[in-house]
């Protein structure tokens, strides 16, 4: 029996020959960071390769979310936000002296409910920060009424959402500003890495002058900005790993497929399907337990996985609402957000990444079937 240890994910890595190649002409050039010819490369090439103008890259995909609500110049107020999500969504909220106040989530989509993100405004309401979760597009077009009505800006956490498209038209395109993670975790990634996106030259402008502690030219400084450029070295593996993306993806869908192919008659456990127009990533496999019909909880099943040695992940528990930086907010109270609750204590991510196995997918299979 494989008792080899199964991560939930495992990182895209491009091949080493062509990355030390690329090593050796930086260390001939000796420019390794600020906005060297790799950075300049690799923005132009994801602009085309995502199907937007302007893209900014970032050291994480922690910062955009920071600086975003700097760029839009939102001082004070609060921000709607969803409690189902990684712990940086809301953190950016706060590092910026911001309120978040959470609303429910669709339990169809794992995302923010928009009539709910409605009834939850108030004259302090700045900004709506939702997150594509696990790449499921959000009801952008419902969002943007809803900002447009009440003069709100929206701010799109798409750390997930790399190549997703709606209708052939990137959903990266929508709000004011989307922000991208290309941690080492995610279908593209650049090791540490993330990216803004933004829709004019003015504020790609402003995003790379807050990315490069504010400054415009040698001697102007136009706010109190970060820093948070990409080195050189995370460009070039960008470059290379840009090139085998889309063989990922399909190599994620293909495992995606046989996952729901094999669980789709079992009892008690339900997973998102693709939905028509989308073209979707596949950068997770989240599946629902639900534990009166499947006749065992998700906890249960984590452990027992984790006793066979698969590190599935409880992807997003506990609910950020619930840690006690946050659970003091009046939105954060729990029956504020059942449906949040629900999933964050339903739902386990199972292994899922290019060069698993059949063998391995039969493993985690025999611990579910
Ligand atoms: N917004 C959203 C919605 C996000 O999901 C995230 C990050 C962000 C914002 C912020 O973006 P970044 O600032 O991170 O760019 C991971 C990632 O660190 C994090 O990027 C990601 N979301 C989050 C959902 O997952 P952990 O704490 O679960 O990672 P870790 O270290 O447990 O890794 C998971 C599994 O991946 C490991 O069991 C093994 C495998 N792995 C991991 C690494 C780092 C490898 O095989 N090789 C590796 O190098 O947070």
């Amino acid at each position: 029996m494989d008792n080899r240890i199964l991560t939930v994910t495992s990182p895209l890595l491009p091949d080493l020959v062509e990355f030390t190649d690329e090593l050796r002409k930086i260390w001939d050039k000796r420019w390794i960071t600020n906005n060297g010819e790799y950075h300049q490369r690799l923005e132009a090439t994801l602009a085309e390769y995502l199907g937007v103008e302007y893209i900014s890259l970032f050291t994480n995909g922690t910062l955009p979310l920071l600086t975003a609500f700097q760029a839009l110049d939102i001082r004070d107020g609060e921000v709607i936000t969803t409690p189902y999500s990684f712990v940086a969504t809301t953190h950016a909220i706060w590092w910026n002296g911001l309120t978040p106040v959470f609303v429910d989530i669709d339990p169809k989509t794992g995302n923010i409910d928009p009539e709910k993100t409605e009834e939850a405004i108030t004259e302090r309401t700045r900004a709506i920060l939702p997150v594509h979760v696990y790449g499921n597009p959000c009801d952008t077009k419902r969002i943007q009424e809803i900002a447009d009505k009440h003069h709100l800006k929206i701010i799109y956490d798409a750390a997930h959402a790399f190549g997703v498209e709606r209708d052939g038209k990137s959903i990266l395109l929508d709000g004011d500003i989307s922000t991208l993670s290309f941690h080492a975790t995610k279908v593209f990634n650049t090791i540490e890495g993330g990216a803004m996106v933004v829709h004019s030259t003015e504020m790609k402008q402003r995003i790379d002058d807050l990315k490069n502690f504010g400054f415009h030219d040698e001697v102007t400084v136009v706010a109190p900005g970060i820093n948070s450029k990409m080195d050189e070295i995370r460009a070039a593996y960008g470059l290379l790993n840009l090139r085998q993306v889309d063989d990922a993806i399909a190599r994620r869908k293909e495992i995606v497929n046989r996952y729901r192919n094999s669980l789709r008659n079992v009892s008690g456990i339900r997973y998102f399907d693709d939905i028509e127009g989308i073209r979707h990533n596949y950068c997770y496999f989240p599946i629902y337990v639900d534990e009166e019909e499947f006749g065992m909880s998700r906890d249960t099943l984590y452990n027992i996985m984790r006793e066979k040695g698969i590190l599935g992940r409880r992807y997003f528990y506990p609910l950020i609402s619930d840690f006690p930086i946050y659970s003091h907010l009046p939105s954060a109270r729990p029956e504020n957000l059942p449906n949040a609750r629900k999933m964050a204590d339903s739902v386990i991510c199972l292994p899922l990444f290019p060069d698993m196995t059949e063998e391995d997918e039969e493993r985690v299979l025999n611990c579910i079937v």
